[in-house]
């Protein structure tokens, strides 16, 4: 009785076990010096992540942050204190280039599929340390576009340094309590300005992921003479503030109200503040914060939808490898035709989420390296929302049945699977939910009078012609021709009515 103890999953190298990913980087990255140095490093990071880094983001969960508000002495202090791990993936992340490789040109237009993919190996493993790193990434691309120079230039560089001691990160403050989705009519902070060109910022922020942040870029209205503001969207502007403390240890303009009590994401901290007060520096026009975030929100989404793709790889592995170990009436998982069949449904959910989230990544450094084509940057502005919405859901989805695929041990909270869980729920929230985000793929369409659909059509169309091994005879070829050429008549004529016409077709 009790002597049998069932073999655990192993997590082996999440690089050298997705034939996908390798398949994928060996297809498409060109005959260059630097392609076989990104295989490589993607191959040394993997085993980093097998043998140390997943241990560390485990602790992330285990010692989740939390908020001092006084110190000994009664002094307001709003220290969030984080693990151990937590910093230690702050300075792996510098190490690794995980944004910086996304700004190294030396890449060419592989840059944002190399950082893209390393995140990807390391996003299940990584204590949701890819949360502020997504941020980061999404701040230091929104400095680029509106011109790196002081007071930014500086922060630009500490948010895509590899030198621990320098790297910042970013935080990303635009929901309030009124308007997380709606921040054109949600938004109340004001900005105040001060003689010297600089401003002040009054507001409560209602969910600000990663508060830990050295700096961060936000919303507000800027208050004109008479005190009154702008309403709507176009009343808001785009702030950049550093997180910094006077000298007796007191937040400079901010008070963390709390730390939020959640459902998943307990690895990082998420507050409430009250800028009261807070030093900032105009980053748009005045009235153009919303559009002049959106290269931010572009970035996040493309991360979100990596991390996505990952967590699905990841459970995917892990019930594959039990599936060796794992034996049920006479013998192993595997050799139940049954499971596999739930496992190889998984697995087609996990490849096309992978190359629809690549493609966009694909799509993204084209686009940074100035070589995207019309018909590329269609492509990323229709894509983007719609590769966050559909994985942010998939992975809701194949995460659950992953579990499963455990049986009992998927529901216990030590396996970390549980947290898997947790974790892939708020993928569909943030970053715009699901409808928030079909909503803007519909203005998107009406805003191009039909354009980007065109490109997609395009796209696909050039996809099937060129994929080895498929006829153009083959019945589901045939029959995905047909769809498409019917919908580019009726978008054909929509294109012709009002946009809004438009926006009812698509
Ligand atoms: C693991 C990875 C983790 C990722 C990090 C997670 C940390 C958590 C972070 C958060 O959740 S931060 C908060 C994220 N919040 C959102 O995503 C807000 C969701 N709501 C929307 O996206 C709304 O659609 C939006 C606020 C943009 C609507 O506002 P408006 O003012 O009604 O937008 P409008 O009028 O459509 O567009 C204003 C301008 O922005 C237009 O430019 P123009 O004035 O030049 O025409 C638009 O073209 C532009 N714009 C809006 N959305 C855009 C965009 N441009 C490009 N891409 C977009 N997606
Ligand atoms: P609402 O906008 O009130 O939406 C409620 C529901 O209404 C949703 O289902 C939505 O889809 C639907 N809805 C809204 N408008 C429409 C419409 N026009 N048509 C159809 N349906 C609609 N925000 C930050 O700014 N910074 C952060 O760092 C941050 N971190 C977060 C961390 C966590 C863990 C979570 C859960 C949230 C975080 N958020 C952050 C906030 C997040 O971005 C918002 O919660 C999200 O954008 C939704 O806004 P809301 O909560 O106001 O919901």
């Amino acid at each position: 009785v009790g002597l049998f103890f069932q073999e655990q999953p192993v997590l082996k190298n999440p690089f050298l076990e997705d034939a996908l990913l390798r398949g994928y980087l060996k297809r498409h990255l060109p005959q260059e010096s630097y392609s076989q140095a990104i295989l490589s490093d993607l191959n040394t990071f993997g085993e980093r992540v097998a043998k140390d880094i997943d241990t560390w983001g485990r602790e992330c969960e285990l010692n989740p942050p939390r908020l001092v508000h006084f110190d000994p002495w009664g002094q307001r202090v709003d220290h969030i204190v984080t693990s151990v791990a937590w910093k230690r993936l702050k300075d792996l992340s510098a190490q690794e280039g995980l944004v910086a490789i996304g700004y190294d040109k030396s890449f060419g237009e592989w840059r944002r599929v190399y950082q893209m993919s390393k995140l990807y190996i390391f996003s299940p493993s990584s204590g949701l340390y890819t949360c502020p790193l997504a941020m980061t990434d999404g701040a230091a691309k929104v400095i680029q576009s509106v011109g790196v120079s002081p007071p930014v230039e500086e922060a630009y560089r500490r948010l895509t340094s590899r030198q621990p001691e320098r790297f910042w990160t970013s935080g990303q403050w635009m929901t309030e309590r009124q308007g997380g989705s709606d921040v054109g009519s949600g938004t109340e902070t004001v900005a105040v300005p001060q003689a010297d060109g600089s401003y002040r910022l009054h507001g409560y922020k209602w969910f600000t992921s990663a508060t830990d942040a050295d700096m961060t870029l936000t919303l507000a209205r800027v208050q004109d003479r008479s005190g009154s503001t702008t309403p709507g969207s176009r009343g808001l502007s785009l702030f950049y503030a550093e997180v910094s403390r006077f000298e007796d240890g007191r937040l400079r303009g901010i008070e963390v109200q709390r730390l939020k009590d959640k459902l998943g994401t307990r690895q990082m901290p998420t507050a409430e503040l009250l800028l009261d007060g807070l030093p900032a520096y105009r980053l748009s026009e005045e009235g153009r914060g919303v559009a002049s975030i959106a290269n931010m929100l572009t970035i996040t989404r493309i991360h979100n939808s990596v991390s996505a793709a990952a967590a699905m790889r990841r459970v995917l592995q892990l019930a594959r490898d039990y599936a060796t170990r794992r034996t049920a009436f006479g013998k192993l998982l595997k050799d139940h035709p049954l499971h596999m069949q739930t496992l190889a449904r998984m697995e087609v959910e996990t490849c096309a989420a992978f190359l629809l989230v690549m493609d966009v990544c694909r799509l993204l450094g084209r686009e940074e390296s100035g070589l995207a084509s019309q018909l590329d940057l269609h492509l990323l502005r229709l894509l983007t929302p719609v590769v966050k919405l559909y994985t942010g859901k998939q992975a809701v989805a194949v995460v659950s049945e992953g579990l499963e695929s455990f049986g009992g041990q998927g529901y216990i909270e030590d396996t970390g699977m549980p947290g898997i869980l947790r974790d892939a729920q708020v993928l569909s929230i943030w970053e715009g939910t699901t409808n928030v985000l079909s909503l803007d793929v519909l203005r998107c369409v009406a805003r191009s009078s039909g354009m980007v659909l065109h490109a997609y059509f395009a796209h696909v169309k050039s996809l099937l012609a060129g994929a080895s091994g498929v006829s153009s005879l083959d019945p589901a070829v045939k029959a995905v021709g047909s769809a498409l050429s019917e919908l580019e008549q009726f978008v054909q004529i929509a294109t012709s009515r009002s946009p809004s016409y438009l926006e009812l077709a698509a």
